[in-house]
């Protein structure tokens, strides 16, 4: 059992949860895509629904699938969004932001009535803070915040490089909205909470990777016996 078999049965659990006339947030990330992949086989069949993409890159899918797109601004409410996720711990507090669209994702799952993650068990971890913590931040005055978001994580108590995000030619990474990434590889965040809080307080960080009381739940699918358990 591969891991893109793990991420298609995830999302395919995850469509029992779409129904006819649903405003969807489509979430980013590979297994986001499988879900995307699979509803656009629901809509070629007459599925009617309406998706809000969290990034270029699912745009781009969902229009190649004739799936129908809005925006916030035409469709502020939407009923459910389903997204991936880099971490998972037990009280549904994510790390998101490895596919570089933590900002499009959580204004997308924000809006939303429920946001439901789909993902490799492998997600699951007892406490954050492996997968290093991505923090968007404006380009202005990069290197003070740079220098700011350093203090702020030691004075949530937490201790790490903070890297700026770049593509393999050394140029930094821009986002969809225009921004820049600072990864935060922490290795554990004792207080997601706390840091959060600290985080913001930075003026020059746009949001960061902690999805903290958005997730609703959590399908994951781990490989048992050469076959898929979804949870
Ligand atoms: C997106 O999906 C990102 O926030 C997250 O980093 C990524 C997980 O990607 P994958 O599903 O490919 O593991 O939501």
């Amino acid at each position: 059992m591969s891991g893109p078999d793990l991420r298609r049965a995830a999302a395919a659990r995850a469509l029992d949860l779409v129904e006819p006339g649903m405003r969807l947030g489509l979430g980013t990330g590979s297994t986001a895509a499988a879900f995307v992949a699979l509803l656009g086989e629901r809509v070629r069949g007459g599925l009617d629904i309406v998706g809000v993409p969290t990034s270029e890159a699912t745009r781009v899918q969902a229009e190649g699938l004739g799936i129908r797109l809005a925006t916030l601004d035409t469709m502020p409410e939407l009923d459910l969004t389903i997204d991936g996720a880099d971490e998972v711990d037990d009280q549904l507090r994510l790390i998101k932001g490895g596919g570089a669209a933590l900002l499009r994702e959580k204004i997308v799952a924000c809006a939303s009535r429920r946001m439901v993650v789909i993902a490799d068990a492998a997600k699951r971890v007892s406490r954050l803070g492996a997968f290093p913590l991505p923090i968007e931040v404006n380009p202005f005055g990069l290197t003070a915040t740079h220098r700011a978001v350093e203090a702020a994580v030691a004075a949530a108590g937490c201790a790490g490089e903070v890297r700026l995000r770049r593509h393999a030619d050394g140029k930094p990474l821009v986002t969809d909205g225009g921004h820049h990434i600072l990864d935060a590889h922490l290795g554990a965040i004792p207080d997601p909470e706390t840091l959060g809080a600290a985080l913001w307080s930075v003026p020059g960080v746009v949001e960061h990777g902690l999805f903290i009381g958005i997730a609703d739940a959590a399908i994951l699918a781990a490989a048992r016996d050469g076959q898929a358990e979804v949870t």
